[in-house]
């Protein structure tokens, strides 16, 4: 593949193309977790439906199997605190009202800890081997989890985002990412919200004067891009 190769890649995107070196790029899949995704989990407890969710899966995998296939480097993400809670801040977990807090005990476990079954990311975009996968105890990605040493030591000055939910941690970690310097993409149809009008609104302030946060396009627009680079 052009894994190999420095040449440039130009994206058909928004608000203009998106040019990017596969070597250099991430694929970045933020909290397709059980406990957002799967019904009677966190999301569902807390009066979402998460069938909006289960949406963007098809189009998720498709594009999760082109970036394998010509040998990209991926990042998966989940919302995870410590069993003993220790890294969640008493803000985060008392705020609102919620039937379920983090750390109780629902339908898949306790809620957003690691290990348990609804912090396990969904079986349709499960890791493989060489993928990194990234416990977070914040919104962002870069939040106390090296996420930015890794990236920097593979070479990464790119990454493409996809997952949920649009306006909380895929946001968040994309503004994080643009401070860091990153050039990031996000993939209007393989992310979402509980809130369709926040994704619409998440979607224009990324790619806004200019791309002031980054690019957005289509999973078929990048699986085009990638397809003649797919090794026979
Ligand atoms: C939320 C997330 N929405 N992964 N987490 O609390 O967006």
């Amino acid at each position: 593949m052009s894994i190999e190769s420095t040449q440039a890649l130009a994206l058909k995107a928004r608000p203009f193309a998106y040019l990017f070196q596969p070597e250099r790029t991430a694929l970045v899949i933020i909290d397709m977790q059980r406990d957002f995704v799967e019904p009677g989990g966190f999301g569902e407890s807390l009066g979402n439906d998460v069938a909006l969710l289960r949406a963007i899966i098809p189009e998720t995998q498709a594009v999760l199997q082109a970036w394998r296939d010509v040998g990209g480097f991926v990042v998966h993400t989940r919302e995870a605190h410590r069993p003993d809670l220790g890294d969640c801040p008493p803000a985060k977990r008392e705020r609102g009202n919620p039937r379920l807090r983090i750390g109780d005990v629902g339908p898949m476990g306790r809620i957003l800890i690691a290990g348990e079954p609804g912090n396990q990311i969904i079986p349709e975009l499960q890791p493989v081997a060489g993928e990194l996968v990234i416990d977070k105890p914040g919104k962002g990605a870069f939040y106390a989890t090296g996420l930015h040493e890794m990236l920097q030591s593979h070479g990464i000055s790119h990454l493409i985002f996809m997952g949920v939910t649009t306006e909380v941690c895929v946001q968040t970690s994309m503004r994080e990412a643009n401070d860091r310097g990153y050039d990031c993409l996000l993939l209007e149809d393989c992310t979402e919200s509980y809130f369709p009008a926040y994704k619409a609104a998440t979607l224009e302030m990324v790619r806004a004067q200019g791309a002031l946060v980054g690019w957005t396009a289509s999973g078929a627009q990048l699986r085009a891009a990638l397809a003649p680079h797919k090794p026979e």
